[in-house]
């Protein structure tokens, strides 16, 4: 519907930790993952996540190359566009490879601030509860 993240509650970690970790955290508050539906959530959550790189619920660990939105219960993420917003270059899955995807604020376009990296990576995370979920 596109306007889904005005009724979201949104969390951000104070902590660091990897990707399987976080998403298990947000699943713990009984929320999940970011899922990015719209522009408009992208820029949102761009400048609420200040100067942190953030998880998202995004990854290609079931097939290299080949990116999914979680599923982890709300409503709302199997109908998640496939609209993405990479860094220029991003993703390389560089090193031993990466499978999992964040928001980099170490950019000046917020529409090109996505990268992956190792899911193995300490890094901070965004959960959300959508409507449907609250
Ligand atoms: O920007 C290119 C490259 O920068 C880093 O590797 C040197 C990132 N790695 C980590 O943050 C772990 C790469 O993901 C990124 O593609
Ligand atoms: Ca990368």
């Amino acid at each position: 519907d596109g306007g889904s993240f005005k009724s979201s509650w949104y969390y951000l970690s104070t902590e660091k930790k990897s990707w399987t970790e976080s998403r298990q955290d947000c699943l713990g508050r009984g929320a999940h993952l970011v899922i990015i539906n719209s522009k408009e959530e992208q820029e949102f959550i761009y400048e609420w996540s200040g100067c942190l790189d953030t998880y998202l619920g995004f990854h290609d660990t079931n097939t290299e190359g080949v990116w999914e939105w979680i599923n982890d219960g709300a409503l709302d993420q199997s109908s998640a566009p496939v609209t993405t917003y990479w860094r220029d270059g991003e993703p390389n899955d560089a090193h031993t490879g990466e499978d999992c995807a964040h928001l980099s604020k170490k950019v000046s376009d917020p529409l090109k601030s996505w990268n992956d990296v190792p899911c193995t990576t300490n890094i901070h995370w965004m959960c959300e509860k959508t409507t449907s979920t609250l």
